[in-house]
């Protein structure tokens, strides 16, 4: 059952691999929403603490390390920081951004392991896993792949498959090979420590079906990971990177590291602490149940992208469980994916838009990102990231709808009231109509934040900056002046009350834009419970004439934006492509057959219902001959006028589309499969011989 009134909130944001930088993908699923939700409560009044941090264990990262030519020390650092940078220019608000690698997360990590090894929760086995013998070690998670038996996706990982989202153990893939070498790995006996979920079925079944609220698509999944029956899973692995198990003789063994990453919320709590106050005190009442009920109920909801459901519906909550002094999850708000321009997002194939770049590469415009990722999140089914959208949001919403209405009521303002807030006179029809919406919007508003429907939130902030503009279209202020300012000052004050609780609605959409409006309306210390009112702002107060709030977004920003994937595709198709091996060998003879020469092209024309073919004439110094050539796609006619060429003479002619063509132009490929004339290095006449 949910809990119906909480006296304060844990909120949780996905503790992402510091083995690269965050993309829209990871903001639109996780943290855009988790922010969203986090503004919404503390502007509420509420008491929370937003915790998230780095994950900093587990072969993700070593793997990374391995392809930097890094430590995975070195890895981890590297990425803290960017990563921890990056959130904060966007305005993610959280109280602490911890990492996994700090002696607390080891400690409490640790601590908890031998708990549940004390209580006997754990079954200890010796199995036989896979190992690589190249590489001398065993191969957990994503040092293995193969195929998957569920959905044959061939590239499984050991431990999930990407494709269908099947949480899987290496000895469940087909065709296994180890990533480290290729090698087909054999298998070895090692001792693991096992979380009997088959036996905890009963109990996590009893805490899922207790929450039928829960999103569909996450209440769906688990569901189905129920119906198919939990197994066992091993919470150990032997591996160097990462947290040594608290047991003994357990040398080469390092904690699962989806053991410890969620305990990492608890210790980044523990972090935040020691880090205002200079001690943990106080991190178990954001953790664990109170002794007093007057102490209230902490709410613990965790944001996550799908892929990590099952970590944080079934298994983390299990091993609370079984800890026994713990609160659980009271909701689980995952959403899918977010595709990009017509593709999968993949850190690996660099299809992305990555979050330290756009920064860069569009400053101050944090709040159109989160804007459109929150205008397009992936609530209820994957959705997908194009830069024309991108565009079209900003200059058609933010610049025509939102920017459009604050910038009126301001400028009106300065124009006809002295840049002063104007007293209400009486209210005719409109304006109390006007009013009523607004006292409405704050209340639809937090309806849809608290049930994580952070898109229809948005739609609804966005229909009160129409209202408002609509007001203004119905009331034309900019008329009425020449016969009654006394009305203009009503109209106008209404505007602005609209404008002040639109700016305290939006905030944890657009937290940049709703402190510039605050601070051009001189409102401060104002929260959701006073928003809808219609007196905010005190007649007299002023009104600063600001800058936009947005501009307008031109075609050449996009289409450079559009360039750079495309480059970064073409970089990831040219990955992997090689030198194409030496033919078998031949002699002297069979290379003095051909009688290369130096030509000019004189003549170029399409071939007509040809996309490949260009026919050539060309001067051979002895005679003049034609040639029809495969060079099309990559040349324009006109352009391979005049140019010299290598040409192989004595190529018996051949028919083409019904003409003749006599001997071949040679031409060099590219690693990219573009074409490039060969020419000689000096003006070589025509007809010269190659040899
Ligand atoms: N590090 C997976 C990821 O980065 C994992 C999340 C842990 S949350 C406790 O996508
Ligand atoms: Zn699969």
């Amino acid at each position: 059952m949910p809990i119906s009134n909480p006296k304060r909130y844990t909120v949780t944001a996905a503790l992402i691999y510091a083995n690269g930088p965050i993309h829209i993908g990871h903001l639109a699923g996780c943290y855009v929403p988790a922010d969203i939700y986090v503004r919404y409560l503390r502007s509420s009044g509420k008491d929370v603490a937003f915790i998230s941090g780095t994950d900093e264990h587990g072969v993700p990262i070593t793997i990374r390390a391995k392809k930097e030519g890094l430590t995975p020390q070195q890895v981890v650092d590297k990425y803290y920081e960017q990563i921890d940078a990056s959130f904060k220019a966007l305005g993610i608000s959280f109280d602490i951004y911890s990492r996994t690698s700090k002696p607390v997360h080891h400690e409490t990590s640790r601590e908890i392991f031998r708990d549940l090894y004390d209580k006997k929760v754990f079954i200890e086995e010796t199995t036989e896993q896979y190992y690589d013998e190249t590489a001398q070690q065993f191969l957990a998670d994503r040092y293995i792949v193969g195929t998957c038996p569920v959905c044959a996706n061939p590239n499984a990982y050991g431990d999930q498959c990407e494709r269908c989202g099947s949480t899987l153990s290496p000895l469940e893939l087909k065709d296994p090979r180890s990533t480290l070498s290729g090698a087909k790995p054999v298998l070895k006996a090692t001792k693991n420590w096992y979380l009997p979920l088959d036996k905890m079925q009963p109990d996590i079944e009893a805490y899922v079906n207790g929450h039928s609220e829960w999103k569909t698509n996450v209440f769906g999944q688990c569901q189905s990971w129920l119906k198919d029956g939990l197994k066992p899973r091993a919470m150990t692995r032997d591996l160097d990177w990462g947290i040594k198990v608290p047991v003994e003789d357990t040398e080469g063994k390092v904690l699962y590291v989806w053991f410890e990453a969620p305990i990492g919320y608890i210790s980044a709590t523990k972090d935040w602490l020691i880090q205002k106050n200079g001690t943990d005190e106080g991190w178990k009442k954001w953790w664990q149940p109170a002794a007093d009920a007057s102490e209230g109920e902490t709410k613990l909801v965790h944001f996550i992208g799908k892929d990590n459901i099952v970590f944080h519906c079934i298994i983390f909550p299990a091993m609370l469980m079984a800890e026994g002094n713990y609160i659980l999850a009271d909701n689980v708000p995952a959403n899918e994916f977010m595709n990009l321009e017509g593709d999968k997002i993949s850190t690996s194939r660099n299809w992305a838009v990555w979050l330290h770049e756009y920064l860069e590469e569009l400053p101050d415009k944090q709040d159109v990102l989160r804007y459109v990722l929150t205008a397009n999140a992936p609530e209820t089914k994957d959705s997908e990231f194009t830069w024309k959208d991108f565009q079209t949001r900003n200059n058609s919403e933010l610049v025509g709808i939102y920017g459009n209405f604050i910038n009126r009521a301001v400028v009106l303002t300065q124009k006809f009231c002295e840049g002063k807030v104007p007293q209400r006179g009486a209210l005719q029809e409109i304006d109390q109509a006007a009013l009523k919406d607004l006292a409405a919007f704050p209340q639809k508003i937090a309806d849809a934040m608290e049930n994580y429907r952070f898109r229809e939130a948005l739609t609804l902030i966005m229909d009160l900056a129409r209202t408002g503009n609509k007001y203004l279209a119905d009331t034309q202020p900019w008329h009425v002046i020449k016969t009654d300012p006394e009305r203009v000052n009503t109209i106008l004050n209404i505007a602005l009350q609209i404008s002040a609780t639109l700016s305290i609605v939006s905030e944890p959409v657009l937290p940049f834009t709703a402190a510039k409006i605050q601070e051009q309306l001189g409102l401060s210390g104002k929260n959701w419970q006073d928003a809808g009112h219609a007196d905010l702002l005190t007649p007299g107060q002023p009104v600063l004439e600001g800058k936009l709030l947005f501009e307008k977004i031109e075609d050449h920003v996009i289409e450079k934006q559009i360039q750079k994937l495309h480059d970064a595709k073409r970089l990831n198709e040219l990955e992997g492509k090689t030198v194409a091996p030496v033919k078998s060998e031949i002699q002297y003879d069979d290379f003095s057959k051909m009688d290369i020469r130096i030509a000019t092209i004189l003549e170029a024309e399409n071939v007509p219902k040809s996309k490949k073919l260009l026919k050539l004439r060309i001067d051979i110094g002895s005679e003049q001959r034609t040639v029809l050539s495969g060079i099309s796609e990559h040349f324009k006619a006109e352009d391979v006028i005049g140019k010299k060429v290598l040409y192989l003479a004595n190529l018996a002619p051949r028919k083409m589309m019904g003409m003749e063509s006599h001997g071949m132009i040679l031409m060099a490929e590219d690693r990219d499969g573009s074409l490039a004339f060969v020419q000689p290095g000096k003006d070589v006449w025509n007809g010269g011989t190659v040899n």
